[in-house]
């Protein structure tokens, strides 16, 4: 059974690579190269040609090459009966965990602002927070929030979370669905957002959400771009309600070069590089269920498409 890797701009190479590497019989096909299209059941994917997949009459699985799967169930043209499938590399959980510390770290040191500082030679001691001052909000307690929550918890920082379902998490506390959100935004210094994106989530890093926050919260966004209401930060940080943002993700990537957030002295922008996919490592857990297709076993990490994520 072959299998169809679909991308575009991203280099496909590592990824028939490391599956040749652990399965070297495979016959692997790079769209727009596909063999006969028949003979497609699985297909491996990030950021497809939309309507793409309505190609291949016998398509099974589509499996994510990453965690989020925002990029395959945004396509209206998704084949009826497609199993989509996301990734749960513990590398991502630990990689997300160390990025999420690494800013919060930055912001209790204004860390930035010496960088700042020091591109004018400028000598500019500021008093500083410590841990104990700032309450750490996660929405998103799933693989990501909650690795990342555990490792600020462990840092010494006060740490909660917001989930759509409650969770038992030792020392933490997890604030659950709309009900519960104004508790946990009005109790969060710094606003981690690692939600999947979805009808309900889209846009909810918008302004009614920001005022909920103290004054003088900060906003870190390692989800997608399209989680925040672009508008919306930069009036707040006008205001000084917020004290400033990191992203790691935007609506248009790359972040085009004429955008107001590259030159804004306080929001620190990185190119998405929170967590990244490691093929080798990924492929081994796609090509397990690839194992399972053919066995007619039941798949791991399927996503609700219900759920959207
Ligand atoms: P999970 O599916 O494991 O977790 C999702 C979490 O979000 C769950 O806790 C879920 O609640 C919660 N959630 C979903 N919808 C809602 C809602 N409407 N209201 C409140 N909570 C909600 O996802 P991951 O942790 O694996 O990944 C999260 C996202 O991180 C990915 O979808 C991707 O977009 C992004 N990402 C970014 C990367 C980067 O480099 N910047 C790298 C990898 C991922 P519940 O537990 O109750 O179901
Ligand atoms: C992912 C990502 O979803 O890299 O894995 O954003």
């Amino acid at each position: 059974m072959p299998i169809l890797l679909v991308s575009q701009g991203r280099d496909l190479t590592p990824w028939v690579n490391a599956m040749k590497e652990v399965q070297p019989e495979l016959e692997v096909y790079v769209y727009p190269d596909a063999g006969a299209k028949n003979e497609i059941e699985f297909a491996i994917s990030w950021n497809h040609p939309l309507g793409v997949f309505k190609e291949f009459p016998n398509l099974k699985c589509i499996a994510s090459m990453g965690a989020g799967v925002d990029h395959i169930l945004k396509d209206p043209e998704l084949p009826e009966g497609v199993v989509v499938t996301r990734l749960t590399d513990e590398h991502l959980a630990t990689d997300m965990a160390t990025f999420t510390t690494a800013l919060v770290l930055n912001y209790m040191r204004g860390l930035s602002a010496y960088k700042a500082a020091e591109e004018q030679a400028l000598w500019l001691p500021k008093p500083y927070l410590r841990q104990r001052d700032i309450t750490v909000g996660i929405m998103g307690m799933g693989v990501l929030g909650t690795a990342a929550a555990k490792q600020l918890k462990a840092l010494g920082f006060e740490v909660q979370g917001w989930a759509r379902t409650s969770k038992d998490i030792k020392d933490i506390t997890v604030y659950a669905g709309n009900a519960e959100l104004d508790k946990f935004l009005s109790s969060t210094d710094v606003l981690i957002c690692l939600l999947p994106l979805t009808p309900e989530t889209a846009n909810i890093l918008n302004r009614t959400v920001f005022e909920k926050l103290p004054k003088g919260a900060y906003v870190i966004n390692v989800a997608r771009g399209e989680h925040l209401v672009e508008e919306d930060l930069l009036i707040m940080l006008e205001k000084g309600h917020l004290s400033g943002a990191s992203l790691d993700v935007f609506r248009t990537e790359p972040l085009p070069q004429q955008h107001p957030f590259w030159a804004h002295p306080k929001i620190d922008i990185t190119p998405h590089i929170a967590s990244v996919t490691n093929p080798a490592t990924a492929v081994i857990q796609i090509l397990e269920n690839y194992d399972r297709l053919k066995q007619n076993k039941p798949l791991q990490n399927v996503v609700s498409q219900t759920k959207g994520y």
